[in-house]
């Protein structure tokens, strides 16, 4: 079974092929533009992303939405996390952290699968948002930040992120991190659900 999987980011595909491989789905990169709305929760952001998307093609897909959530910084940068990202990088969040001891973080993913939208307009106004079958898998890792940068396999957040009861960091050991991820819990999830039905849920 094929799923598009609407992302700018490959290292998300091949993530999701991992764990789709077990369940005979591959996942297929479709890169098409989405408004992220601002919120602070990923599955928000997923759903309103998938909703542009299904109106710009007319075909089942899924979007991620992803954020890594730090504790002492009341969860930033959260769903914020590309922005945050991209301005700031890893040296901006552990400089952030500098002095901080509590250093708890949790990677969040969702993943919203959808298969049908009725109205194709004003998904981004809430009180109009349009009649469609969207399904959420969320997935969380819990971890912490180390005090530097560690790895270089991954991407993102990965070089700073160590999971619970590990002592490398994603960066440092992917074989880990596609085992424990919060995409391979959303993913897993998803696959499990496409297993159920599959033959209504191809493209
Ligand atoms: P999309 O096109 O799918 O949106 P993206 O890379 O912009 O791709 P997000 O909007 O979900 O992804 O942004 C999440 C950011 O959080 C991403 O840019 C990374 O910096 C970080 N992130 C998410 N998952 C991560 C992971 O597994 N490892 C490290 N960093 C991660």
């Amino acid at each position: 079974m094929e799923v598009l999987f609407s992302t700018s980011n490959k290292n998300k595909v091949a993530e999701s092929n991992e764990v789709g491989r077990k369940y005979g789905v591959s996942f297929t990169q479709i890169h098409l533009f989405y408004p992220e709305i601002r919120s602070d929760s990923v599955s928000e952001v997923a759903k309103a992303g998938a909703e542009y998307v299904f109106t710009q093609i007319r075909k089942p897909l899924i979007v991620e939405d992803s954020g890594l959530f730090i504790k002492s910084l009341n969860e930033f940068p959260g769903a914020y996390s590309r922005f945050a990202f991209e301005r700031i990088g890893i040296n901006g969040i552990l400089k952030l952290m500098d002095g901080i001891s509590d250093r708890e973080a949790s990677f969040v993913s969702a993943v919203a699968y959808i298969t049908s939208a009725e109205k194709i307009h004003s998904f981004l106004a809430s009180d109009t948002a349009p009649n469609s079958d969207v399904k959420i898998f969320e997935g969380s890792v819990e971890g912490k930040i180390t005090t530097e940068a560690k790895g270089e396999k991954g991407f993102g957040f990965d070089p700073i992120f160590q999971p619970k009861g590990y002592v490398k960091t994603f960066a440092e050991d992917v074989k880990t991190k596609n085992a424990i991820s919060h995409r391979k819990i959303a993913f897993e999830k998803l696959c499990q659900y496409l297993k159920t039905k599959p033959a209504e849920r191809t493209r």
